[in-house]
């Protein structure tokens, strides 16, 4: 089978969203949580082939657009990493509005905002624009919320650590800097990865992670590190590992959102704070609370996150099963 893809590459602070503007598959489901189960079971050999490598890398994340399926949203969003497809990605809405106002392949029912149905939940979106360049993108978020405090992990090569479990549209276990861990720059970022997939594994044997209104959503998939910032404006920094092999380069949309939930309910943050949060290579996101709420009887918050994107190519691919040993990709 040979299939062909249209896609626009842009990257969103540092970190890569490819959205398939044309070649995505047809799928069935009331709304994007049952349409993602549907790709998932039917065509995750699209994702492997444009997010693996040889046509895409480790860090490499997407999205396809669909159409909304309530008159009042403006277009539906399934996420495609090589981690697998989010139910909510940040730095990828940022990056897919920014490619889908520029390029025409939504037209707003009002310029200036926009409704998205993604399958974590309806995330508002505003954004500026300037010579036909969109600016800067800000989502407001699916309610985030503390789901844990102090879990005890030994980590083989750190100790045993206390870990905190977030959701911020994925959950996070946030390896807070203590005695164990002095901060992400004081380790490569290949022991962060390897640290990052023994940590998931243990907070997942610890606890059973399930998203309260959304069964589908479940178990703690990233590991968010913390160390010090690199400009003294910051609030904090992170390095987010998702998947086996990458670092988000981006501050992490749902990374940010899940650490700013974890910080308001131990009261560390407020709505009307500004929290800078900066990523591994100093690239910036600015969080603030658009909503206070409950979650199943726990606090929760709607974090407003914004950053900017920027587009730079367009890119035909190929997937060819019947001639390409590699069509659907690896990693080493
Ligand atoms: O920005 O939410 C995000 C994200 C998740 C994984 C990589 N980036």
């Amino acid at each position: 089978m040979k299939k062909t893809f249209f896609c626009i590459d842009a990257h969103t602070c540092g970190n890569p969203v490819r959205l398939v503007a044309g070649g995505g598959p047809v799928l069935y489901g009331n709304n994007m949580s049952e349409k993602r189960q549907y790709f998932l079971k039917e065509y995750d050999w699209i994702r492997k082939g444009l997010m693996f490598e040889p046509r895409g890398h480790d860090m490499m994340s997407g999205s396809i657009l669909y159409p909304p399926h309530q008159p009042e949203n403006d277009a539906a969003v399934l996420f495609i990493e090589t981690s697998g497809c989010l139910p909510m990605c940040g730095h990828g809405t940022i990056g897919t509005v920014t490619i889908a106002i520029q390029e025409g392949l939504i037209i707003p029912k009002k310029p200036g905002s926009l409704r998205l149905e993604t399958p974590a939940g309806i995330v508002p979106i505003s954004y500026t624009e300037q010579n036909k360049k969109v600016t800067s993108v800000q989502l407001t978020n699916v309610p985030a919320y503390l789901a844990a405090e102090n879990i005890a992990v030994y980590c083989e090569g750190l100790g045993t650590l206390s870990v905190d479990v977030a959701y911020g549209g994925n959950f996070y276990a946030i390896v807070d800097q203590q005695e164990n861990f002095l901060g992400i720059d004081n380790y490569k970022a290949d022991q962060l990865i390897h640290f990052a997939q023994i940590i998931k594994r243990e907070v997942n044997k610890a606890m059973n992670f399930v998203h309260p209104e959304n069964e589908t959503i479940r178990g703690c998939s990233h590991v968010l590190f913390t160390g010090n910032v690199m400009n003294a404006t910051s609030t904090a920094r992170n390095a987010v590992v998702y998947g086996e092999k990458a670092i988000d380069r981006s501050p992490c949309g749902t990374g940010t959102s899940a650490r700013m939930a974890q910080w308001y309910t131990k009261g560390k943050l407020k709505k009307g704070d500004v929290f800078i949060h900066e990523s591994i290579i100093g690239s910036i996101f600015k969080g603030t609370i658009a909503e206070e709420l409950i979650l199943d009887g726990k606090p929760a918050i709607r974090p407003a996150i914004e950053g900017w994107a920027k587009v730079y190519g367009y890119n035909t691919i190929q997937i060819d099963t019947d001639d390409d040993p590699y069509a659907l990709g690896f990693q080493v």
